[in-house]
């Protein structure tokens, strides 16, 4: 049972990890894959970077705010960043899947 079991979240994170890449992980970053962002919902503070990355090969994503104050090119692979220096949530979306919608979270510094 224990062997079946580690079989299993072998196979899990083999199919989930992304390849190898020497660039460190982006604290605040979104995967484009699997026709979703992930995660959906991502908060962060007023001035930091969202990057996003996209690695749904053979299927072109964007990045579109539903406020147009960011867009980024369809890419299949490939990385768009963006600066958030307004508090707020912003909506987004993909044009060519108008289905697939995530936001950011902005929150002002507490003080
Ligand atoms: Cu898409």
């Amino acid at each position: 049972m224990f062997a079946a079991l580690m079989i299993t979240l072998t196979a899990c994170s083999t199919a989930t990890t992304p390849a190898a890449s020497t660039e460190p992980v982006a604290e605040n970053q979104v995967t484009v894959a699997d026709r979703m962002y992930s995660p959906k919902t991502l908060t962060i503070s007023v001035g930091d970077t969202v990057t996003w990355v996209f690695a749904d090969r053979g299927m072109a994503h964007n990045v579109v705010a539903d406020d147009k104050s960011f867009r980024s090119e369809l890419m299949e692979t490939g990385q768009f960043t963006h600066t958030f220096d307004t508090a707020g949530t912003f909506t987004y979306h993909c044009t060519p899947h108008p289905d697939m919608t995530a936001a950011i979270v902005v929150e002002a510094p507490t003080s």
